[in-house]
């Protein structure tokens, strides 16, 4: 009977560190939501993912409460030149050990149907689902809306840093 229990026991030893292995070892950083320019509904979020574990892994969705349509889109430049969106086919890899940064004028999680655009210093739900690491659900600070063009310009670096410093202010 207790030889019984102890190999139970030694199971679920074995067993535990897998349970959240995967999970604990993709992070986040970095991450900002912009709002589309003008009545445009829709809006885009950039972070840095980073594989800190030894297994390949791969982002291959997103859901938000905000968006009607959440996608992977990169930018790329068409046959005139100018850069366009376009769902990212097959998810973005994200090799163990290494990180990968969605920026403006490339990869980004893009909201589409936003039924009120959210103020800038608040927070969006977002939820990346990985195909190991399974679902993680982050809390994105907005930042101010894109200007001009749209986001399909990158208007510099000027820009870079307020994502954390909203982040900062919002654990105030
Ligand atoms: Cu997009």
């Amino acid at each position: 009977m207790s030889f019984r229990l102890n190999i139970a026991a030694v199971l679920a030893v074995a067993l535990t560190p897998f349970a959240g292995l995967s999970e604990e070892t993709i992070s986040v950083t970095d991450a900002f939501f912009r709002a589309a320019p003008g009545p445009s509904p829709t809006g885009a979020a950039f972070m840095t993912l980073t594989n800190g574990g030894t297994t390949d892994d791969r982002l291959i969705g997103a859901e938000s409460d905000l968006a009607a349509k959440v996608e992977l889109h990169t930018h790329e430049a068409g046959a005139d030149g100018v850069m366009k969106m376009r769902p990212i086919e097959g998810g973005i890899p994200l090799p163990a050990g290494e990180s990968h940064e969605l920026a403006r004028g490339a990869d980004h999680v893009m909201f589409m149907g936003i039924g009120e655009k959210p103020a800038e210093g608040e927070m969006v739900t977002l939820t990346l689902i990985f195909e190991r690491a399974g679902e993680i659900t982050i809390e994105v600070p907005v930042g101010e809306a894109a200007m001009g063009h749209g986001m399909a310009h990158n208007h510099g670096a000027d820009h870079g840093d307020h994502g954390e410093a909203h982040m900062k202010d919002h654990s105030n």
